[in-house]
């Protein structure tokens, strides 16, 4: 019998087979029976095996039996998977597991169901969601997913506006806030996003042929880093809201009728713009590989869905905020439309920032990296960095889902007129 009362690290990457014991071991103990919210395993046929893809952080074990059960065993290490050198508290899972649980809530049925999760093991159980996608996986076979952009909007102003101070008890934010305050993973988003893609870093992956464009473009345009140092000190101070945190394409399932949207570790309280900029910039990577191979099909899904993203955000948090808001001053009339104007100002300054950091900085995205031909990829990355400029320095100019596709394309000419 394996002790389970102290932390050791039991999803081993590079031992399958002791994996595979001491796992199903775990989940019996902590799903076995017949009662509600229990799994009635058929012990005999149980497996416990480690997807091929995988996050940059945790480690993932899916158990399975013969009679249909299954359940996602995942456990953070005391080193990220990325990188040894780049360490994140364990509490991470219990945070993670937490959100999704007050996600489910908030947003019923667009998040994996968690059914238990260990402080101890620093482990949890979360809803088998196999007979998903990853949508980034999706993308890069040039998929197309047509309820996505009302799925993701509904997650998003669903998610973010009900834990605002605009519809939550203040007093219940703030227990939140404290509950879910995550040094170490803020302290990557602030370096990683909002500093290394403009000041430069060792461990920036940038392109060898785009590195003198690099240079010039981020490294050395100061009135860029004075936009980007104020969306951090924004991301730093403004406890607008819940974030997922890190809601790019490889943290959504999807299937043809089904959003489910996890690996919220990154969740913290920040401006409700970093969430939605994620979502519009991981689609524009989706778009530059379409670009690739020129699939104008794609392409012009991954356009629309931009577009009906930010408009049905607008359209669902006006509703929303109609509905919900309880704080007496946020019912001011004009309070609504300056709120909302902040929104989209920050979606645009945040899309900037993730463009930027997934082209040059330290966690590259495969929808780029995957393109083979060098023109192709130099006029991929540089759609990103100019898009990202565009957002960046005219955040006020980014009102309506029109406009936020229109940066794109005036990337795109401007782009090739460089290579
Ligand atoms: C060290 S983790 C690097 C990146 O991967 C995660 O998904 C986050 O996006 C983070 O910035
Ligand atoms: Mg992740």
């Amino acid at each position: 019998m394996t002790d389970f009362s102290k932390y050791f690290l039991m999803i081993n990457e590079d031992d399958p087979v002791a994996t595979e014991k001491v796992v199903i071991e775990y989940t019996l103990l902590k799903t076995q029976g017949t009662e509600k919210g229990k799994i009635d395993w058929d012990k005999a046929s149980m497996k416990a095996k480690i997807p091929a893809e995988h996050g940059n952080l945790n480690h993932v074990c899916r158990v399975t039996d013969d009679k249909g059960h299954s359940i996602y065993i995942k456990q953070a290490g005391l080193e990220t998977r990325i990188s040894k050198d780049m360490k994140a508290s364990l509490d991470r899972n219990r945070q993670e597991s937490e959100i999704l649980q007050l996600e489910e809530k908030m947003a019923p049925g667009m998040v994996p169901h968690i059914y238990f999760f260990d402080t101890v093991m620093c482990a949890s159980g979360m809803e088998d969601c196999s007979d998903f996608e990853v949508m980034r996986d999706a993308m890069l076979e040039h998929k197309i997913f047509p309820r996505f952009a009302d799925d993701i909007s509904t997650f998003m102003v669903r998610t973010l506006l009900l834990s605002s101070d605009v519809v939550m008890d203040h007093k219940e934010k703030k227990e939140l806030t404290r509950r879910f305050i995550t040094p170490d993973l803020d302290d990557i988003t602030e370096k990683l996003v909002l500093m290394e893609p403009y000041l430069g870093a060792e461990r920036n992956n940038v392109y060898p042929p785009n590195q003198a464009f690099v240079e010039k473009e981020l490294y050395g345009d100061q009135a860029l880093h004075l936009e980007v140092a104020k969306l951090k000190f924004n991301f730093m101070t403004n406890a607008q809201a819940l974030l997922h945190g890190d809601l790019h394409t490889g943290s959504v399932f999807v299937k043809e009728n089904e959003t489910k949207i996890f690996d919220c570790e990154f969740g913290t309280f920040a401006p409700m713009g970093y969430d939605i900029g994620n979502v519009v910039a991981n689609i524009i990577f989706a778009y530059d590989n379409g670009l690739s191979t020129d699939d104008k099909p794609f392409c012009d899904w991954c356009l629309k869905t931009i577009r009906d993203t930010v408009d049905l955000f607008i359209e669902k948090f006006k509703k929303l905020f109609d509905e919900m808001a309880t704080e007496p001053m946020a019912k001011v009339p004009g309070f609504k439309e300056y709120y909302l104007a902040s929104i989209l100002r920050d979606t645009a300054g945040y899309a900037g920032t993730e463009l930027h950091r997934r082209t040059v900085g330290m966690a590259n995205v495969v929808d780029v990296t995957s393109i083979k031909d060098e023109k192709k990829r130099l006029l991929a990355e540089r759609i990103n960095i100019f898009t990202g400029k565009d957002y960046i320095l005219h955040q006020d100019q980014f009102c309506t889902g029109s406009d936020f596709v229109k940066a794109v394309e005036r990337a795109k000419t401007a782009a090739e007129k460089t290579i």
